[in-house]
């Protein structure tokens, strides 16, 4: 009975085994699947509009949000930065006096101008202190009115 019983014990083991890597491999998701996004509303913006860069998939219980001009969190570069446990905004040398952060880690631009168009970095502190990017990106256009009108003013001059 005993060394029955103790086969067919070392025989569960392999499939023991195959039950808890299978089971592993199914419940394992990996983190990129909770990449953050950052998603310009909207991407094309006007010249004196607004533009949100909206923080997706964010972590839970994050410490800290900063965003910076550029693809790199360069202290220089820094716009502002917001601190979750303190609810406290705090501006860095790029800010221009038109942005606005968030509690939720997403950045609003007003007033915006030609020069705003380009490639924006957030970087979250976790509960952990582990940091995360994320970089978003949007492009600034003069209005189309005004385009036209000028264009239609010299059109009629030529014609
Ligand atoms: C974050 O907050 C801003 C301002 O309240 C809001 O417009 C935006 O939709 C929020 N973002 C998300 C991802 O909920
Ligand atoms: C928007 O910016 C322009 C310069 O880029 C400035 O002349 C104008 O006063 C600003 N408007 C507001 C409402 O801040
Ligand atoms: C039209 O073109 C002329 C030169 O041909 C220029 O002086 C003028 O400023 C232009 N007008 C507009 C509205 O752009």
């Amino acid at each position: 009975m005993e060394p029955r019983s103790a086969t067919s014990h070392r025989a569960l083991v392999p499939w023991q085994g195959l039950l808890l890597a299978a089971s592993l491999l199914t419940s394992w998701t990996p983190p990129t699947a909770a990449q953050v996004t950052i998603e310009s509303v909207p991407f094309y913006a006007a010249e004196g509009g607004d533009v949100l860069l909206l923080a997706k998939n964010l972590p839970e219980n994050n410490r800290v949000y900063k965003w910076f001009k550029g693809d790199r969190s360069e202290s220089t570069k820094e716009i502002a930065s917001y601190v979750v446990e303190t609810s406290t905004a705090t501006h860095g040398p790029a800010y221009s006096n038109r942005e606005t952060i968030y509690h939720n880690g997403s950045l609003l631009f007003k007033n915006l101008t030609l020069q705003d168009s380009g490639v924006y970095t957030l970087h979250i502190i976790k509960e952990d202190y582990l940091s995360v990017e994320a970089f978003g990106q949007f492009r600034v256009l003069r209005p189309v009115s005004s385009m036209i009108s000028k264009s239609t003013g010299n059109l009629s001059r030529t014609l």
